[in-house]
């Protein structure tokens, strides 16, 4: 029985004894019920986006207005859904999109995202503003597929920290996000005035670095009234667990001037917008892993990350968080995909929210596509079966999709498919 069977199957199944799917099939209904669970403020940050949001319209928009044109009588009972990337075997085109803040949507955040990926064989990309420190989320994972996605920090000594990390606890990957060197200009997180990371969530990551460590150390012994604690690795380890066990509440039960170091640290390292093309042979030397650049729109720069070696690219425009007004993502891909002409993986995010989306981005030159919010609300909704929920519900569907347009491979899926 192929996958999507399968699930159909279960899901009509438990139909027969009055039970329906508890995180929804539907994405406008997976949309609607999680915007109900969670708070507002989680709601803004997880759903919102820059500006007026009209590039996370247009992301919607531009693959609604690709079409796909099926074809029959093609024997497309044995399929195989899998993708090949940097020598691993996947099981389906899609990747858990390293998203920042999960304590946001569920307490158990990174942890649970982990066990569904787990369960389900799909990679996992683990993000720098990860609420649990990445050994965790490593363990969790057992021996499934992760990347560890990097925003480069101002300090470079914390650069290469995080980067040995990432390589310690299995990274296959490392994915360095360029289209957030500094903060988008969200508007619905500004009308709230809420940041999560001014409240020490989701910077577990830093809060667990032993070079991180350092620097709050030395920023807390600066002279200044109230700052003569020197915070040792453990105690920071602790905040860590403070902070995830209490997400939000961290620096309210703490007015102490060790947290606030800590937070004040990170907002000085978070962001290197003087970042460059020349930065990236500093990476290439500190580590032999595959390096993926995301947030990449113009051919040029596809172009750019040949010349400088890069090992793959992903095409987004961060789910519309960051630029307002920018193109749909997807208008993107064709001219990358053209531009790199096979040369490296081309990956796409930004809109994704069903399987015939994920079809779309193939036909136009994707080899893999990350999801972002719709497992966010899956985890909003129940926690790590919500998430895995809904990307097994993904999966599903872009088996049936390729079922249903005569093709038994992923690398059958090419432009001719669509219109
Ligand atoms: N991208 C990163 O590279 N690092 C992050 O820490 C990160 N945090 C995110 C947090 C939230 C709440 C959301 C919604 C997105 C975040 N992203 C981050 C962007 C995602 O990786 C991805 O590009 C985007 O969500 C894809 O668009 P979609 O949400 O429409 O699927």
């Amino acid at each position: 029985e192929s996958f999507g069977r399968a699930v159909q199957a279960q899901i009509y199944r438990a139909g027969l004894f009055g039970r329906t799917p508890r995180v929804p099939v539907s994405p406008d209904a997976l949309e609607a019920a999680a915007r109900r669970r969670m708070s507002r403020t989680a709601w803004a940050y997880v759903a919102g986006s820059a500006g007026r949001e009209r590039t996370a319209h247009a992301n919607r928009s531009a693959l609604d207005r690709w079409e796909i044109v099926p074809r029959m009588l093609r024997d497309v009972e044995d399929r195989d859904t899998g993708v090949e990337l940097f020598g691993a075997r996947l099981p389906s085109p899609f990747l858990f999109a390293p998203v920042g803040v999960l304590e946001m949507a569920h307490q158990e955040a990174d942890l649970a995202v982990a066990a569904a990926a787990r369960e389900l064989g799909v990679p996992m990309v683990i993000s720098t503003q990860g609420s649990v420190p990445m050994e965790e989320t490593a363990v969790a994972l057992a021996e499934t597929v992760r990347w560890y996605q990097l925003y480069w920090p101002g300090d470079d000594g914390l650069a290469a920290s995080l980067v040995r990390r990432a390589e310690a606890t299995g990274a296959a990957a490392i994915v360095v996000t360029l289209d957030t060197d500094l903060l988008g200009w969200r508007t619905r997180d500004l009308d709230l005035a809420w940041l999560p990371f001014g409240r020490a969530m989701g910077i577990a990551q830093y809060l667990s670095d032993p070079v991180f460590a350092e620097l709050v150390a030395e920023r807390a012994s600066r002279p200044r009234q109230d700052a003569p604690v020197k915070p040792g690795l453990a105690a920071l380890k602790t905040l860590a667990g403070i902070a995830r066990r209490y997400p939000g509440g961290f620096l309210r039960n703490l007015t102490s001037p060790l947290p606030r170091a800590a937070v004040e640290t990170f907002l000085d390292v978070f962001s290197r917008p003087a970042l460059t093309w020349e930065h990236l042979a500093w990476l290439r030397e500190r580590t032999s892993l595959p390096i993926v650049l995301k947030g990449l729109q113009h051919p040029d720069d596809a172009a750019l990350a040949l010349d400088h070696g890069v090992d793959g690219i992903i095409v987004s425009n961060h789910g519309g968080r960051q630029v307002d007004g920018a193109i749909g993502a997807i208008d993107a891909l064709p001219g990358i995909a053209e531009r790199v002409g096979g040369r490296i993986p081309v990956l796409f995010d930004s809109g994704i929210r069903s399987g015939a989306d994920a079809f779309k981005a193939l036909a136009l030159g994707a080899r893999a596509v990350l999801v972002g919010r719709p497992y966010v609300y899956g985890l909003a909704l129940a926690g790590a079966d919500g998430a895995r929920e809904v990307v097994r519900n993904l999966m599903a569907e872009f088996d049936l999709t390729m079922a249903l347009t005569g093709r038994t491979t992923t690398s059958d899926i090419t432009r001719d498919a669509l219109r």
